[in-house]
């Protein structure tokens, strides 16, 4: 396959509610949706970065430099075999992972069309019911919090992730335990604590978390290792994870018993597989995470989840949980069991709705050979 034209469509979308975290609050989604043309086929993806470089140091403005200048031109006109092939040759880029993964993901797209087969078997993904679960805001009270969490727990969803930051935690989640006994529960912190906050940290042990995601520096494994023995919590690491030896370093240290796996986060698909096949072969689990995704990026979790170590629910939720339009067809439903099917198409396995897509496109920067 050969790579002839890419386009890149800076969208915004509206999410149905504002998304509170301890680095910020998100009421517009911007993003970048990456077109890659390969001699007739079309393959889609998602630059995954934020507006503004809170959760990590990308951003959209940048990540579509990076793209324009260095990332496309280096894949433009070379033919390749097999997508395996494209993150070694985006290496000689330092970081921008984000970046690198919307162009890679969306040529794993277009090479998974033309074989005619779904995503997730050019993965190498098992058919199964992918279970999700939910990522909830910082709410303004814990009665406000434990209302939220009741309407996603009525939906079905497998387990309930909740925001947390310093003076918005213990009370926050020991109401929503104190509701929901035997839901299964989570913590995000965004890295807003230190490691002399272990002693507050223990006390989460009594809540009976199934694991706290981040609680330390964006990008500390040390004193994460350091943490892990004092909590009975299994530690879950995102931001700090950027590549599979990072994975490697902090399964070797101690530092997470966990790891968040999210494409954009990690370079792209083919490093999103290698960071799994070494948290399989360590026995640690895995489970997807989530970047507020339009439909396109949320399709792309879906396929990736279908790996055998994603034992447990991921943050790819349902479209309506961001949306009141997704800009796929059909878009995601999670089902009164919490399961999300895995889609039969070629591909992604879901259409894109250009006329929306259009509607919704700020700018686009067409690049070709
Ligand atoms: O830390 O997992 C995170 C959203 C944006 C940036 C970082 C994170 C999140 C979420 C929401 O938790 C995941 C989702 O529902 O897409
Ligand atoms: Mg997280």
């Amino acid at each position: 396959m050969k790579l002839e034209r890419v386009r890149l469509h800076v969208l915004r979308m509206r999410l149905k509610s504002p998304f509170r975290t301890s680095f910020g609050v998100e009421l517009d989604r911007r993003f970048i949706l990456v077109e890659a043309e390969c001699e007739g086929v079309t393959g889609l993806a998602e630059v995954v970065a934020m507006d503004e470089p809170l959760y990590n140091e990308e951003f959209v403005d940048g990540a579509l430099i990076a793209l324009e200048r260095w990332l496309v031109p280096a894949l433009l006109g070379k033919p390749f075999d097999h997508p395996c092939e494209i993150a070694p040759r985006l290496d000689f880029v330092r970081r921008n992972q984000m970046a690198k993964s919307g162009l890679e993901s969306a040529l794993w797209d277009a090479y998974a069309r033309a074989q005619g087969i779904p995503l997730w078997k050019a993965l190498g993904g098992e058919e199964r019911p992918i279970p999700v679960g939910v990522s909830i805001g910082i709410q303004a009270s814990p009665e406000a919090l434990v209302e939220v969490v009741g309407g996603f727990v009525a939906q079905g969803y497998r387990r309930i992730k909740l925001k947390i930051e310093p003076g918005h935690d213990y009370e926050f989640v020991a109401a929503v335990r104190r509701r929901f006994p035997d839901t299964p529960i989570m913590a995000d912190a965004n890295s807003a604590y230190r490691l002399t906050d272990a002693d507050h940290l223990a006390h989460f042990d009594e809540l009976d978390l199934m694991m706290i995601e981040q609680p330390l520096s964006h990008d500390d494994i040390v004193h994460h290792s350091r943490l892990q023995p004092r909590l009975r919590t299994p530690i879950c690491l995102d931001e700090s994870i950027h590549t599979p030896e990072d994975a490697r370093t902090a399964i070797e240290l101690g530092a997470c018993r966990i790891i968040n796996i999210k494409i954009g986060r990690v370079g792209g698909l083919q490093r999103a597989i290698e960071v799994h096949d070494i948290c399989r072969a360590a026995g640690v689990p895995v489970w997807c995470g989530g970047m507020l995704e339009s439909g396109i990026g949320r399709a792309h979790n879906i396929a990736i989840a279908s790996l055998p170590g994603f034992t447990l629910p991921g943050d790819t939720s349902g479209s309506d949980r961001y949306w009141d339009e997704d800009i796929i067809d059909p878009p995601v439903r999670v089902r009164p069991d919490g399961t999300i099917p895995l889609p039969s198409g070629p591909g992604l396995g879901f259409e894109p709705k250009w006329d929306l897509i259009r509607h919704l496109t700020e700018k686009t920067v067409e690049i070709r050979a």
